[in-house]
């Protein structure tokens, strides 16, 4: 019973966040539920599946070669989680749809690069490592969260010690992976090397970067493989050679960039993208005459393969069947305990027909204000249909929510209640007209 109904948080208010107080404005869009989760801090315990993953490919790694950091806040600024990194001004990460703002200036980071400005600049390794949560504005749904979990990690070096790096490149582990070419997508945009690298620097640094991914891609997803055998899966897919691909990319702070793909049961699964560090961040954070790389993977997917997690939210979930399940340091199967039934309830609705004075309207405003009130009774929320009337030029969606709960059956009458609380802030919000 974790639900609670929470109003939006209004302009020229203030908010109140790790003892920081911040003035909201007509950027604010992150809800009180979604601040709540700031504070549970999955990756830092020992016991849960983020956190376990994290220790995993933490312990791989060499504590003088790399420093790990995992208390970062999870409030940036604008200019940390975008500016910095070269993001052009219209990248659609940048836009009130995507992304959770405090006000104008802080934001809830997207990604944990929006640390790659502080880190650069106080490191004293040559590499290091960042877990964090992080927070998005998105759909909902069994692979879906506005709040997930990345690990980012980043090495640099002199310019023009090709010595070192060689040495380096040496010294990382064999893995037990077929790693499939480059692959070029059709759509790839332009992925150059750097005019202030030698072509020898950039595959040099491209190639350390590469195998440091593989030793992370093959540490965990061997385990994995590993702990399904142990626990007496026959499937044949646990005695196969695990594949990788890497797939060309492309981010605003890396050249070139890459993407890797892990091939589990039947699909190419994005787990991290990464690249060369571009000249223009490492000038930003004061690191001058360097090279290097970084990447960054998503903790979540990975966990819900490799414990047998079948939910993203499950992960967030206070039921102790789902909590006492994991020890520290050990990959075991999640055992799933009984779902309760479920209901759905369709909404559908004309949109304002004078878009001019109203807010646009996007399909992540309903999957949040069906959050605001829902939380997590619900499961999933889909656009069933849309279309605009041929006389009356208006248009129309209508989407579906599935309310399920992880640890009770739902009544009817708590299911209208919530269903209500949506349907009203929707016209309130939004001023439009339910069918
Ligand atoms: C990034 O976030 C970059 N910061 C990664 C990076 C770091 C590139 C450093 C270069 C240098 P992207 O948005 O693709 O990239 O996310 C990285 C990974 O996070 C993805 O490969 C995926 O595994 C995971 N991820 C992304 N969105 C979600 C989501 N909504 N839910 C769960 N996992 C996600
Ligand atoms: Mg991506």
């Amino acid at each position: 019973a974790q639900r609670r109904c929470y109003s939006a948080i209004k302009k020229d208010d203030v908010i109140s966040i790790d003892g920081v107080d911040y003035k909201t404005d007509g950027w604010t869009n992150v809800p009180q539920s979604i601040l709540d989760l700031t504070g549970r801090k999955l990756h830092l315990r020992k016991d849960h599946p983020i956190g376990i993953l994290s220790n995993l490919i933490k312990n791989k790694f060499d504590k003088k070669e790399y420093t790990f950091y995992n208390n970062f806040k999870p409030v940036v600024t604008t200019f940390e989680n975008f500016d910095v990194l070269d993001f052009p001004q219209d990248h659609v990460g940048r836009s009130k749809s995507d992304t959770y703002y405090i006000n104008k200036d802080n934001l809830l980071r997207t990604h944990t690069s929006a640390h790659e400005y502080e880190c650069f600049k106080e490191t004293k390794t040559p590499g290091y490592f960042i877990s964090a949560d992080v927070y998005r504005r998105d759909e909902i749904d069994r692979t879906h969260y506005p709040a997930f979990h990345q690990m980012e990690g980043a090495r640099i070096w002199k310019k023009g010690d090709i010595e070192q790096i060689k040495k380096d490149l040496k010294s990382i582990p064999p893995v037990d992976l077929v790693v499939e070419d480059v692959v070029r997508p059709f759509d790839a945009v332009d992925n150059p090397k750097q005019a202030h690298m030698t072509d020898e620097e950039t595959d040099l640094v491209g190639q350390h970067l590469r195998r440091t991914c593989e030793v992370i891609v093959d540490t965990v997803f061997n385990e994995a493989k590993k702990a399904g055998k142990l626990a007496g899966s026959t499937d044949p897919f646990l005695n196969e050679p695990l594949k990788v691909r890497w797939v060309e990319a492309y981010f605003p702070w890396t050249a070139p960039s890459w993407e890797i793909e892990v091939w589990w049961k039947g699909e190419w699964l994005e787990c991290l993208g990464c690249g060369v560090v571009r000249k223009v961040v490492l000038d930003n954070s004061g690191v001058d005459n360097s090279i290097g790389w970084a990447f960054g993977i998503g903790l979540d997917r990975i966990a819900m393969l490799l414990f047998g997690v079948p939910d993203i939210r499950l992960f967030w979930s206070l039921d102790e069947r789902f909590s006492k399940q994991f020890k520290e340091n050990t990959i075991t199967n999640f055992v799933p305990y009984s779902k309760y039934p479920g209901t759905q309830r369709d909404i559908s609705f004309w949109l304002p027909k004078s878009v001019e004075n109203s807010a646009p309207f996007h399909s992540n405003d309903f999957f949040e204000i069906a959050r605001e009130f829902g939380g997590d009774l619900i499961e999933n929320v889909s656009i069933v249909d849309e279309f605009t009337h041929p006389k009356t030029g208006k248009s129309s969606k209508c989407y579906r929510i599935n309310y399920q709960s992880m640890d009770k059956t739902l009544t009817n009458e708590q299911v209208n209640e919530i269903n209500e609380a949506i349907r009203k802030a929707l016209t309130e919000r939004f001023e439009v007209e339910l069918r």
